[in-house]
């Protein structure tokens, strides 16, 4: 567990705000000026995704790389201790990720949920390395739904199909997938972003840890590669307590609920999507990304 946390506390959820027509938990927008000027370290390296598309997948696989594959230095703590979540502010008495900065020295693995047009510019102007994952919408939505089941902090869900009209309207925190994954998208090649899809993570573990490995011009040896893979597979994050958010007490994230490290799975929109929600959020989707062409899978 947490210091500075109990699991007797009551915790309430924070509304969301509109930041430049991004909608956001009031606690980022009101500490915004902070999180803006935050300049990070050249060597700073940051990890971006729309919430639910492989954050804490890349960001293990991340840290096992920056280590030489060593699973012991890796559960020196839990993953948002070892890599800070920019915008976080969870609660007063825990730090926030702009606090959590402070206290280590470069460089350091950041996580960020913020789309691009709301990231601090002096990740730009430092030239720090970006690795972006993006998930497919359905999936990312059947994810973000069951996450918002049990998170406290996250507002109600409403019902599913509700849920799947905030989502197709951008009224989640962090606002709407569609311009998230085309925001990273569009700056890719200018900004040298790797982006990666949690599909192909999934398709094929190996050739993806070995194209971060590349990004961030590490060469590991063979076997370190295949250990790394090994140990950031779903089942052995699942159960690792340094990865699968037990760290935060049931008050905030509630587990019987939903598991943080729920499915892991391509594909497990089709047993939640009604034939009628696909079709209507399909031909939703053709309009939204039609200015763009991301070759996400539904499938693998
Ligand atoms: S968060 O809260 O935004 O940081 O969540 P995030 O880590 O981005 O996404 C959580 C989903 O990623 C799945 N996950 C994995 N899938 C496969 N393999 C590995 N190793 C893995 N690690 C995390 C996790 O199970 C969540 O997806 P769902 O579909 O809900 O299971």
């Amino acid at each position: 567990m947490e210091e500075g946390l109990s699991c007797e506390e009551t915790f309430h959820s924070f509304p969301l705000l509109d930041m430049q027509g991004v909608r956001l938990r009031s606690y980022i927008v009101e500490n915004w000026s902070s999180i803006s000027a935050f300049c990070p370290d050249p060597t700073d390296l940051l990890i971006c995704t729309y919430p639910k598309a492989g954050t804490t997948w890349a960001q293990e696989i991340v840290d096992l790389l920056l280590h030489n594959g060593d699973t012991d230095v890796c559960k020196r703590a839990p993953t948002n201790k070892r890599m800070p979540f920019l915008e976080i502010q969870p609660y007063p008495n825990l730090p926030s990720g702009l606090e959590l900065l402070k206290s280590m020295k470069p460089p350091r693995v950041i996580k960020t949920h913020l789309p691009i047009q709301l990231v601090p510019k002096g990740f730009w102007e430092n030239k720090c390395k970006v690795i972006y994952v993006a998930r497919n919408a359905k999936d990312n939505l059947v994810s973000y739904y069951h996450f918002d089941c049990m998170n406290r902090l996250q507002p109600q869900t409403g019902s599913w199909e509700e849920y799947i009209h905030k989502f197709m309207t951008g009224n989640l925190g962090w606002g709407s997938w569609y311009d998230h994954v085309k925001g990273y998208w569009k700056y890719r090649e200018e900004r040298n972003i790797l982006y990666l899809f949690f599909e192909d993570m999934k398709e094929n573990p190996r050739r993806e840890v070995e194209r971060i490995m590349c990004y961030l011009d590490l060469s590991l040896a063979d076997d370190v590669i295949d250990k790394i893979v090994q140990f950031t597979s779903f089942r052995v994050m699942k159960d690792n307590p340094m990865t699968n958010y037990t760290f935060i007490p049931p008050s905030i994230l509630d587990q019987s609920v939903s598991s943080f490290m729920r499915k892991g799975e391509v594909g497990d929109w089709a047993n939640h999507f009604t034939a009628a929600q696909s079709q209507m959020f399909d031909e939703d989707y053709a309009k939204q990304m039609a200015d763009v062409d991301i070759p996400f899978r539904t499938t693998i």
